[in-house]
């Protein structure tokens, strides 16, 4: 086992190696481009310029500034604010439950075989899925029950009247509090719709109500469209377990042809892994001199095929570029969300071929190879057989790949969990339950989302693991959250003995988990909101989970995704701290709504840290005061130094 994940190391060696070259190659970045462009839009980020009509753009001011501070409708800042944020959350709820229906779109066609290569791996979580579903099940075949489990879950998306199915999975009385606020989604599409609407010039005009509209498109997307996404991915891909993999750019191979897949569908992934597989062109590739085809992932999508086959993952969202920089890149496929569309320039400073492979998603300058579901292995061979062919136009001189590659364990479902705490026979959290009681452990933080370029890579993640692992809380992970520590060993259960307090480090020691759990991409968030009602379930620790001592931070997030996330996790009942302020600064009314006033509605609420140990203390007193609350024994041990 490498030793890189010592506590001194705050960033990403192998990043810095390859924008090192970047930079004396004049091959610009992310870094550049945030740069060349100077000081960003201040009314922007205070949330107070309104283009959602053409009687502006209203550029507003600040109370007590000579600018106006209502636009040529009469809408205020609080108003202004608002609905860009609810838009926001709309956004973000749009593209994680649209690739949910992707998902349940594909199980469909791949139960009435119109998709080859695909087909059920998981029956037993198919099955567990159409009980809960009330689709039939007695004398029918697998295929038959799985068509009928996705069109229970495509229906969620057009449902007129609610709930969507999967708030039933929510504590009960979380779902009064959501009936008694009226923000129960009642389906997935209507609800980010209904944000659009009232989000219009001369709609809803109330901060709060467009805030909680807002909220109610979040818990469809977490309750709803992303949960889909997770379950029928298991289904279709196989539920993941723990499993032993490697991440960071050192992952690539010099002597191999290399395949990137970055984006977010796993059937993209999925397909190619098996294609590059295949004996003739493997074969292929070793006739022009490589040892063999490496297939490897960036971002979320990497998650989902190192979390199912232990894949190798290359990077996080800050590497995409860097990725293309080491010039042993054969192909680089695309399909959705997240991809920077300045890989086009990068790509061009190498023989490296762009392949965009979405009908959603187009790029100027990439080559288009659309994996439709009905030929999605035919297409994944392609597309296998030409970067197996460019390697010959590879320039081995050009050739840097870092050192740097980390092992990780990954593969941590509320399914796995449940069987590594309470045995194979008996599954159960009963273990974690009881040592939050008898206080080895804190408390349970989920610490997710993306990495910017307006803080130090990865830093923000590793600092604030590393203080709460000090403090014996077990941190679960997704995203590119999860890779920034998986980069850093800290997905080890080696970690444990590293950064641990002792409490913790006595469950990991019993268990053999890592001290922090990778539960895999962001749409696996709803993994963390299932395992926090297993915790429920199990009893002791709370009725619900603003009840539990959990919390919940993304301390370099930037995506309207991000922004979805942390609203469906504070209208569960989850305290969440970000590393950065949504851009609604600007109306204080709006910043003490959600930073104070909807505790007493929902039960959790947001706190804005840019100081990951600050942050830390915020979530330690949140857990304290949960302990507290619940009458739980004070902590076994003092906190150990962070970092020992
Ligand atoms: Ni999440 Fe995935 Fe990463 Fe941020 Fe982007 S990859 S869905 S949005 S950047 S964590």
């Amino acid at each position: 086992m490498n030793q890189e994940g010592q506590r001194q190391v705050r960033t990403d060696p192998a990043s810095l190696e390859i924008r090192e070259r970047a930079r004396a190659q004049r091959i610009p970045t992310i870094w550049d481009r945030y740069a060349a462009l100077g000081s960003q839009c201040r009314v922007g980020e205070l949330g107070i310029c309104c283009t959602i009509c053409h009687l502006g753009p209203c550029n507003l001011g600040l109370p007590g500034s000579k600018r106006p501070q209502v636009g040529v409708c009469g809408a205020g800042i609080d108003t202004v604010a608002a609905r860009r944020l609810a838009r926001d959350i709309a956004a973000g709820s749009a593209a994680h439950s649209d690739h949910g229906r992707g998902v349940a779109h594909l199980l469909l066609l791949a139960a009435r075989g119109q998709a080859p290569g695909y087909g059920v791996k998981d029956e037993h979580k198919l099955r567990a899925l159409a009980a809960e579903l009330g689709v039939a099940q007695d004398g029918r075949l697998t295929n038959e029950v799985a068509q009928d489990v996705a069109l229970a879950c495509l229906a969620q998306f057009g449902q007129q009247e609610g709930p969507v199915a999967f708030v039933r999975r929510a504590p009960a009385r979380q779902q009064e509090t959501w009936q008694r606020l009226g923000i129960t989604p009642r389906g997935i599409d209507r609800e980010v719709v209904e944000v659009m609407h009232r989000t219009n010039m001369g709609v809803d005009n109330d901060y709060r109500s467009i805030v909680l509209a807002g909220m109610r498109s979040a818990l469809a997307d977490g309750w709803g469209g992303s949960m889909i996404a997770t379950d029928l991915q298991d289904v279709l891909f196989g539920t993941p377990r723990p499993l032993r993999a490697q991440m960071n750019l050192g992952v690539l191979r010099a002597d191999q042809v290399n395949i990137l897949v970055h984006g977010h569908e796993p059937q993209l992934a999925e397909a190619v892994a098996d294609a590059a597989s295949d004996p003739e062109l493997v074969a292929q590739a070793r006739a022009l001199g490589a040892s063999g085809i490496n297939v490897a992932g960036i971002c979320c999508t990497a998650n989902e095929i190192l979390m199912r086959r232990g894949i190798p993952l290359a990077g996080n969202f800050l590497q995409q570029e860097l990725a293309l920089v080491t010039g042993a890149v054969e192909a680089f496929l695309v399909d959705v969300q997240c991809i920077m569309p300045g890989l086009v320039d990068v790509a061009s400073c190498f023989h490296t071929e762009l392949i965009a492979t979405s009908p959603q998603a187009h790029f100027p300058g990439m080559v288009y190879m659309e994996l439709s579901e009905d030929r999605a292995p035919e297409v994944a061979r392609e597309i296998v057989a030409r970067a197996v062919a460019n390697y010959a136009r590879r320039d081995h001189s050009r050739v840097a790949i870092p050192e740097h590659r980390m092992d990780v364990v990954a593969g941590f479902t509320t399914e796995s969990i449940t069987h590594i705490l309470g045995g194979r026979y008996r599954g159960g959290w009963r273990p974690l339950n009881d040592g939050i009681i008898a206080g080895r452990i804190r408390g349970v933080v989920g610490v997710v989302g993306c990495d910017s370029p307006k803080h130090v890579q990865d830093q923000g993640h590793l600092d604030l693991v590393y203080e709460l692992l000090a403090r014996d809380v077990l941190v679960v992970q997704t995203g590119c959250s999860a890779i920034a520590c998986g980069k850093a060993g800290l997905l080890q259960p080696e970690a444990a003995f590293r950064h641990a307090g002792r409490g913790l480090q006595e469950i990991c020691e019993a268990t053999g988990i890592p001290p922090v759990l990778h539960t895999g991409s962001c749409v696996d968030n709803s993994r963390i909101l299932t395992a926090c009602m297993e915790m429920v379930k199990e009893g002791g620790i709370g009725r619900s989970f603003d009840e539990l001592p959990v919390a919940a931070a993304a301390p370099g997030w930037w995506s309207e995704k991000a922004i979805a996330i942390g609203f469906y996790a504070v209208a569960s009942g989850i305290f969440t701290v970000l590393g950065s302020p949504f851009n609604i600064l600007g109306s204080e009314a709006l910043t003490r709504f959600v930073t104070e006033e909807l505790e007493e509605l929902v039960g959790g609420k947001f706190a804005f840290e840019s100081d990951p140990a600050r942050a830390a203390q915020l979530i330690v007193a949140h857990l304290d005061r949960k302990r507290q609350a619940l009458k739980l024994r004070p902590m076994m041990y003092e906190a150990v130094p962070v970092g020992a």
